[in-house]
């Protein structure tokens, strides 16, 4: 369907046609937008993940450096990857606006140009750890179309007068119009009928088909007093939509019920593997957990809690048999995402770590980890949490390194004993007299034995606290105040069951967690 450039009529360079400045840019464009639109549609049977764009973006993350990715999450907050997948599609147009101005007589230059784009988009599919050779499909269809409508819509250009200088063929403008608005448009049903077929058996749809998940042991219900929400604080479990999200992935990794396993191998007499209905089938357990991010700054949001369904992670590792000198369970994701905790932690029945399947009685949501999860109380999420998790493998502390390591976050992740307030706001304007402060601590997995508060220039007075519902959960305080007229400083510190409070001393989240007492600053009037 192409014309080779040993087609062309002419052979001296002065007299061969050449095509318009404009024109060479879209032309590139076009042949772009027909590369992309392939690629998602494959992607649309072999697995959305496999979308060469995607795995691009992806790559990038994963290989910009640790200040860089941090700057990003601050300053973007959740635009930050919206922000990477605009500033990776104006990369692709300028791309492919060079490649077809450095071709305006022969194809050859910008056909390299696209080859070597589309060569990118294999490789970062190829080095995708949960992508099979099958997903390869997408980024080579997006280099094949991507050259083969290049070199079509570059051949009917030289062909056409009004475009090209020099053409002689006389196809007319008209035509090249219709011909480059239709690869366009087919290129954006492509990518939207891949869009469809994707979503048509994507996980959404398998999480559906689970069902409801009935803990053969339930959790006790939390006590009314639990949480002090009418006063300021969280409500005690928190909605799944409100959970705080933290993850490397760009895409939400799909994987339905039916290609979820678990792997168990590594220091273990024999190695094992579960499916979903294994797991599932089991009598399931529930347990209330507060999770927590080391990237939460002093009064930060990275804490929720919720009740977790699963099993006993230390049944599965007992069937495998964990083998003496075993120390660190290392835990890979679908997404290759990984990281290590220590085995002792996830042995240990009183910590009760857990594979879980289910979060506040539905399966678990796609963006926390379906179709089961890691959940390890007391450690922070980056050393435990391993959401869409694959793979376990037990092995020693000098043997692996978990994704964060190399990034400068410590090897051990134990939470700290921390509290937060909640009430008043930092800058808020009250009524003067009578206020309520109140908020969160946590001391996962030891327990919130007392908080104190202190305003202004005042003694430290300790909180009235709310029923503890297990000391792997956060606990509510609140303390009224009298507060006149004027400006205020409030603070918080929490001590925990072993007697431990919390220190003043300022430290930020890099290596182990942030430390320090939360301060807000309000004003009565
Ligand atoms: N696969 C995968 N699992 C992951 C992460 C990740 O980036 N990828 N982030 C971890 C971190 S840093 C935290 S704090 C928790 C957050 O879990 P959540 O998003 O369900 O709150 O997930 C952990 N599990
Ligand atoms: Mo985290």
């Amino acid at each position: 369907m192409s014309t080779q450039v040993t087609d062309q009529p002419s052979t001296a360079a002065s007299t061969s046609p050449r095509i318009g400045k404009w024109w060479a840019a879209l032309i590139g464009v076009v042949a772009l937008a027909a590369a992309l639109g392939a690629g998602q549609l494959v992607a649309g049977f072999v697995g959305t993940t496999a979308s060469p764009f995607l795995a691009v973006a992806n790559f990038v993350i994963d290989h910009s450096p640790q200040s860089i990715v941090k700057w990003a999450e601050k300053t973007l907050e959740t635009w930050d990857k919206p922000v990477l997948k605009l500033g990776l599609g104006v990369l692709l147009v300028v791309f492919a606006m060079v490649a077809g101005l450095v071709s305006r007589r022969k194809p050859r230059p910008g056909q390299l140009v696209v080859g070597l784009l589309g060569v990118a988009g294999i490789a970062a599919v190829y080095l995708r750890q949960d992508l099979g050779p099958i997903a390869l499909l997408a980024p080579v269809a997006t280099l094949l179309v991507g050259i083969g409508a290049f070199t079509w819509l570059h051949s009917v250009a030289l062909r056409t007068p009004s475009v090209a200088a020099g053409a002689e063929d006389g196809t007319t403008r008209r035509r090249f119009l219709v011909t480059t608005g239709g690869v366009a448009a087919g290129a954006g049903v492509a990518a939207l009928a891949g869009q469809f077929i994707g979503s048509a058996n994507d996980a959404e749809s398998s999480r559906a088909m689970v069902g409801k998940l009935t803990p053969a042991t339930a959790a006790p219900p939390i006590p009314a007093d639990a949480d002090f929400a009418k006063l300021g604080t969280p409500p005690f479990l928190t909605p799944n939509k409100d959970f705080y999200r933290i993850d490397t992935a760009l895409v939400i990794p799909q994987v339905r019920t039916e290609d979820w396993s678990l792997r168990i191998h590594g220091m273990v007499d024999r190695e094992v593997t579960f499916d979903y209905n294994e797991i599932r089938n089991r009598p399931l357990v529930e347990q209330t957990v507060t999770m927590t991010c080391v990237s939460n700054e002093v009064g930060g949001p990275y804490i929720s809690t919720a009740n977790f369904v699963g099993v006993w992670l230390r049944d599965l590792l007992n069937e495998a048999g964990v083998r003496q000198g075993s120390q660190q369970l290392f835990a890979t994701s679908s997404d290759g995402w990984t990281c290590g905790s220590p085995v002792e932690a996830a042995l240990d029945p009183k910590r009760g770590a857990m594979l879980a399947i289910g979060m506040n009685g539905e399966p678990l949501p796609l963006e926390h980890g379906f179709p089961a999860r890691i959940v390890v109380p007391g450690l922070y999420g980056y050393v435990s949490g391993t959401k869409w998790v694959a793979e376990l493998e037990l092995t020693t502390w000098a043997a692996r390194r978990g994704y964060w390591l190399d990034r400068g976050w410590g090897e051990q992740g134990p939470i700290k004993t921390m509290s937060r307030i909640d009430s008043p706001q930092g800058f808020q304007s009250l009524p003067a007299g009578r206020i309520t402060v109140s908020g969160i601590a946590w001391a996962q997995p030891t327990g919130i034995d007392k908080v104190e508060v202190r305003l202004d220039d005042g003694p430290w007075r300790a909180a009235e606290l709310s029923t503890v519902v297990n000391d792997s959960t956060w606990r509510m305080w609140h303390l009224q105040a009298d507060a006149p007229k004027g400006s205020h400083t409030v603070v918080v510190r929490a001590t925990d069951k072993l007697g431990y409070t919390q220190t003043e001393q300022r430290a930020g989240t890099v290596p182990d967690g942030a430390t320090g007492w939360h301060t807000v600053v309000f004003d009565t009037q």
